[in-house]
């Protein structure tokens, strides 16, 4: 880790800024393949993923005979666990409902809103180095709740042919409908378009590496919507003289260990703390599986010596973190001032694991400073505010003349006409 010392705003930039990531040589290749998917459907699928996965599926959708194995495969206890993580992720997500109330804007005009699930929607779950099988949970339990029709997710095979039994199994318990075995760019494709075995969707969900991320905006632009824009998986630290080093040291390496490209950040008000967690980092680092990727990606990171806490604050806001955890002696105080983060973590024993698994909230959230303008998944991600109204006769003489007034206004009287004859209508 860098440490920087006391440094006034004009470095600030240094700081906060997210390695840049070039993505137009990239999106060439993407919207190559994306073409591909879109003329030549569930054969085209199949090609890419022999060329990507090593391993050309037979047949795309997951079959009930590999959804019973993988439920044997599962250990009683991991079932158990992920049966835990969806309660709490049920619960929380459920108290998330929206209910709207109807409104007399003025005498006899009402107006409410009404939550609708988006019928059809898509799910992808990576692959790569660590199959991420919380995802699934956090990607479907809202929809589920939601009440979207159709929920059909997309994960890669691994060369064998077979997706992770703890995939399978998180999906079976928060209820996917369907599941097929694409990859990357390509299921992105199948997704947005549909093809012969996947459907197309509405709504695309779900994290994943450039390739994705590209092919989501991509496909984002015309075809589909999207959850959000995403790069590296990031965390920042708040922390005074109070915290315990051992906890931050642990809070640090479980973002580091990721990626190389993982972001984390300390911030604090006390020098010592910075020298101890350093310490303790080096201690734990030691007995770490995946110590290759943390100490990558801990290389790039920086602890930051600021003079109080609201400096410190001032700086999380600038940087907008997708996970911020506040370890100070008056933490609920210091938690006032956020305005951009993704998910706050609060005292010492609430670890950014805590979220990522199975505390309830979501861990689909906004990374790259996106934390400035967007939320992380929710129930609302899945639904869309229908708007609805009423006039009665009094509703006209309410609001008649200033529609008629603005159209006019507007010279647009085709729509002042459509009030007139109502107007008319009820003075005949
Ligand atoms: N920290 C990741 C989520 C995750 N962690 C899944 C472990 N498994 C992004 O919020
Ligand atoms: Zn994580």
């Amino acid at each position: 880790m860098h440490t920087i010392l006391y440094p006034t705003k004009d470095k600030w930039e240094g700081i906060t800024g997210r390695p840049h990531i070039d993505a137009s040589q990239l999106c060439e290749n993407v919207s190559a393949i994306l073409s591909e998917i879109r003329k030549r459907g569930d054969e085209a699928v199949k090609e890419y993923e022999e060329m990507f996965d090593g391993i050309r599926p037979e047949q795309l959708a997951v079959t009930e005979k590999e959804m019973a194995e993988a439920e044997r495969l599962v250990s009683p206890e991991l079932a158990e666990a992920i049966a835990t993580a969806h309660h709490n992720i049920r619960k929380f997500h459920e108290s998330q409902r929206f209910t709207g109330n109807k409104v007399e804007t003025m005498p006899g005009v009402e107006c409410w809103q009404k939550s609708v699930p988006i019928e059809k929607v898509g799910l992808y779950v990576p692959g790569g180095t660590a199959p991420l099988f919380s995802t699934v949970l956090m990607l479907a339990t809202p929809a589920k709740i939601a009440g979207c029709r159709d929920i059909i997710m997309c994960t890669p095979p691994a060369r064998d042919g077979k997706i992770n039994p703890a995939i399978l199994v998180a999906a079976r318990i928060a209820g996917v409908s369907r599941i097929y075995k694409a990859g990357g760019v390509q299921a992105i494709g199948a997704m947005a378009y549909g093809t012969e075995t996947v459907p197309k969707v509405y709504k695309i969900f779900g994290p994943g590496n450039q390739y994705v991320m590209a092919a989501k905006q991509q496909v984002g632009i015309a075809d589909v919507a999207i959850d959000m824009p995403a790069g590296p998986s990031e965390v920042c630290v708040v922390a005074d003289a109070s915290a315990t080093p051992e906890f931050i040291a642990a809070d640090l390496l479980s973002q580091a260990e990721h990626g190389t490209d993982s972001q984390v950040l300390l911030i604090t008000t006390d020098r010592h703390l910075i020298s101890n967690v350093e310490k303790e980092i080096k201690q734990q680092l030691e007995n770490l599986p995946r110590k290759e990727f943390a100490e990558k990606a801990l290389d790039n990171s920086k602890a930051v010596l600021v003079e109080t806490l609201d400096e410190a604050m001032e700086l999380v806001n600038a940087y907008a973190p997708e996970h911020l955890i506040i370890q100070t002696e008056n933490y609920n105080e210091t938690a006032e001032k956020v305005i951009n983060a993704g998910s706050v973590f609060l005292g010492k024993y609430a670890c950014e694991s805590a979220g990522d698994y199975a505390s309830g909230t979501n861990h689909t959230l906004p990374t790259h400073g996106y934390a400035t303008a967007y939320s992380g998944v929710n129930l609302d991600s899945y639904c869309r505010k229908i708007t609805f109204q009423h006039l009665s006769e009094q509703g006209v003489r309410s609001i008649g003349r200033a529609v008629e007034i603005m159209a006019a206004a507007e010279q647009l009287d085709g729509h002042k006409n459509a009030m007139t004859v109502r107007i008319e209508h009820i003075n005949r």
